[in-house]
């Protein structure tokens, strides 16, 4: 029997199943990346809440996996030599998921390094950008009297989303027709800009053709509509 007692997360979140791989998430952009990464490798695993409302990010269990108290997180009781990993950061998690299954990253060399860079793309850019843009278009900045550091998020996003959107001129995915963690990390934060964030209008997203056909294609996968709802809210 898996034992996994010296995690103090497990003692704040019980495994029924200490053998599977636990994620600890919340079904927001950042945390369905990989629960959807889950959800397409057919890996077994047990998902577990991490609810904002009760501020259980910032419990002492939570931050003994991670320091930076935000979700995604997992804890592999079947890591590398067979030993457990614990890890957080969820493009950290999707490019270990995919290693650890040779699933969604090109195995040549050229291929692989090429999906890390878009991965970094979207962790790098899309993520903190369109994040601030949801902040000032949607949420408390809003009502701030001073539209530059929206304008300046908007043009951002508009820019990221054109070299996003040449990209995808021509090609399936982000590295053609293999479908890859690059694309798992970067379509939930186009879809949450357009729902969530009510952002589509603002930042003209009839304008990226390629982005708005791609997105139509994840968001019917049937993986991802399964992993789009877990944690179960
Ligand atoms: N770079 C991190 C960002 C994670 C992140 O921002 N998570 C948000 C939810 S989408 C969070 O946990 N926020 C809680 C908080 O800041 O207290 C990753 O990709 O894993």
């Amino acid at each position: 029997m898996t034992d996994l007692s010296a995690f103090p997360i497990t003692h704040k979140w019980p495994a029924q199943h200490p053998e599977r791989l636990q994620l600890y998430s919340l079904p927001t952009p950042n945390g369905v990346k990989v629960s959807i990464m889950l959800e397409e490798t057919g890996l077994p695993y047990e998902a577990h809440l991490v609810n904002f409302e009760t501020h259980d990010q910032l419990s002492p269990a939570f931050l003994s996996l991670n320091p930076n108290n935000k979700i995604p997180a997992i804890l592999d009781p079947n890591g590398p030599g067979g030993q457990p990993i614990a890890l957080f950061e969820s493009g950290a998690i999707l490019l270990y998921l995919a290693e650890k299954t040779d699933q969604f990253i090109p195995p040549e060399a050229i291929g692989h390094y090429e999906t890390i860079q878009w991965l970094m793309f979207q962790m790098g850019g899309i993520g903190p950008m369109f994040g601030q843009l949801g902040f000032f278009h949607k949420f408390a900045g809003k009502d701030y009297e001073d539209k530059r550091p929206r304008d300046r998020y908007v043009a951002e996003s508009q820019r990221l989303l054109a070299v996003l959107d040449q990209r995808l001129q021509g090609s399936a995915w982000i590295m053609g027709d293999a479908y890859t963690i690059a694309d798992i990390a970067t379509f939930p934060w186009v879809r949450n800009l357009i729902g969530f964030y009510e952002a589509g209008e603002l930042v003209g997203m009839q304008g990226f053709p390629n982005v708005m056909r791609a997105l139509a294609a994840f968001v019917a996968r049937p993986a991802v509509i399964r992993g789009l709802a877990i944690p179960a809210r």
